[in-house]
């Protein structure tokens, strides 16, 4: 019957996998919280959690609910593939099926084996009391994965982060529960290998949790996000092996503006480049229990510390110009006469527009490639009661203007088309900007 039900799951997963766009948040299709990557080969991975609404009788109101995970992959950076449901609170065995907890995860890859390891609650009082960490195994990063009978012995806790160290292999489990701990994982990756040891240079006030730990230069940098003041940024602390001691270096990235209690976060390096995973929660800005994964670039000082990321709408990865390129994922805006909001408040997943309302406001969206054939057209989503125009530049707010759109006048959204002046190839920063100042709102523009 189990196995059964395992095939209708993959079947179930398998039909609702789908693709996403890219810019902040990345994950477009549902909440996505405590984002997990990793570089498998020349992709990238993401094993979030999977924030849902908890309803009467269904998780706890007004907390986090969360039954289960999906893993989501680009080669890219800017499309991203969901690849489904893979691991549930009702087909893990040891998890209690009805608890909602299915926590901050995470995945690694050892001899062509890929170990998600998960917080939740377990169903039998004799694995502890509170949170226990399992190990899921696949033979590739999108699944399906199976679920060992039971969590990991010794280990209470959540948030679990699994680091191979390059110098000798060794698998170490870094988790959280008050402090952050951590200890030698086994060959075999699902059974600890030393004692327990807890992290104790960091800081003792204030929650921390969400430890993730990477390797630069020989430098082994324990990141994690700490209450310092009143919610969570992301710090980190520097040491020359995996169980330290580390000291403390300083923050990553500051409390969230919007007000969003948790953050969580990884760290990668792909294609010469490094990232920070991190989440807001940009569709749901009156509840931060519903959250939404977002990537940044990071970069480090000359002395091995870490540059401070400021979060970004625009995010990471180049957009296609013949794609639709969100604008309201701006990478700079006009400080008057523009503002953005979501289309739809009833249904946020459809996005936000940009709402135009003064002459010269103008918003830039940053690396749209135009490619190596030159483009024809330009088309505008926008809805303007008055009918407005709004002008195409590259390069800069001065740049040249390479499109003029009249915006016709409509009380619905219209496809509004106009022709390229100047070709552009390779490439560009794109800069819209209203000619008149009438009213016009945009869903987001592409080229032809
Ligand atoms: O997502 C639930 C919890 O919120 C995570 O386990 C923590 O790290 C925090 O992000």
């Amino acid at each position: 019957m189990r196995k059964y039900f395992s095939l209708l799951c993959i079947a179930a997963s398998v039909f609702m996998a789908g693709n996403v766009n890219a810019q902040n948040p990345i994950v477009r299709n549902q909440y996505s919280a405590d984002p997990s990557a990793r570089v498998f080969g020349d992709k990238v991975y993401v094993f979030p959690s999977h924030d849902i609404l908890a309803t009467p009788g269904k998780g706890r109101v007004g907390w986090f609910c969360m039954e289960d995970y999906h893993v989501f992959s680009s080669s890219d950076l800017t499309d991203w593939t969901d690849h489904g449901m893979i691991v549930s609170q009702t087909t893990t065995p040891w998890t209690k099926p009805d608890a909602y907890n299915m926590w901050a995860p995470d995945c690694i890859e050892k001899n062509g084996k890929y170990y998600f390891y998960f917080p939740a609650s377990p169903k039998d009082s004799s694995y502890g009391r509170g949170f226990a960490i399992g190990v899921a195994i696949a033979d590739k990063p999108e699944g399906p994965y199976t679920p060992q009978p039971t969590p990991i012995k010794g280990v209470h806790g959540i948030d679990p982060n699994v680091f191979i160290d390059k110098k000798d292999g060794q698998a170490y489990l870094y988790w959280a529960q008050g402090n952050i701990y951590a200890a030698r994982l086994k060959p075999n990756m699902v059974e600890l290998d030393s004692d327990v040891k807890t992290l104790a240079e960091l800081p003792t006030k204030g929650l921390k949790e969400g430890p993730y730990m990477f390797e630069r230069n020989g430098i082994y940098y324990l990141t994690y996000p700490h209450v310092e003041n009143k919610t969570e940024r992301l710090e980190y602390a520097m040491g020359n092996n995996p169980f330290g001691p580390f000291k403390i270096a300083g923050a990553i990235m500051d409390e969230s503006a919007s007000g969003c209690w948790t953050n969580h976060h990884s760290i990668i390096q792909f294609k010469n480049q490094w990232y920070l995973f991190y989440h807001d929660k940009d569709y749901s800005p009156n509840f931060d229990k519903a959250r939404s994964i977002r990537a940044d670039s990071l970069s480090f000082n000359p002395d091995s510390t870490i540059s401070k990321v400021i979060p970004t709408l625009r995010g990471i990865g180049i957009t296609a110009a013949t794609k639709e390129i969100q604008i309201d994922r701006y990478s700079k805006i006009a400080d008057k006469g523009i503002s953005i909001s979501f289309i739809d408040t009833t249904n946020k997943f459809l996005g936000w527009k940009t709402s135009f309302a003064q002459q010269g406001a103008w918003i830039q969206y940053n690396t749209v490639d135009f490619g190596i054939k030159p483009l024809k057209s330009v088309i505008v989503k926008a809805v303007s009661t008055e009918g407005g125009i709004l002008q195409i530049r590259v390069n800069s707010i001065d740049g040249p203007v390479i499109a003029e759109v009249k915006i016709s006048k409509t009380n619905d959204w219209k496809i509004n088309t106009a022709g390229i002046t100047k070709q552009q190839t390779g490439i560009k920063h794109l800069f819209i900007v209203s000619k008149d100042g009438k009213p016009v709102d945009v869903d987001w523009v592409k080229f032809q």
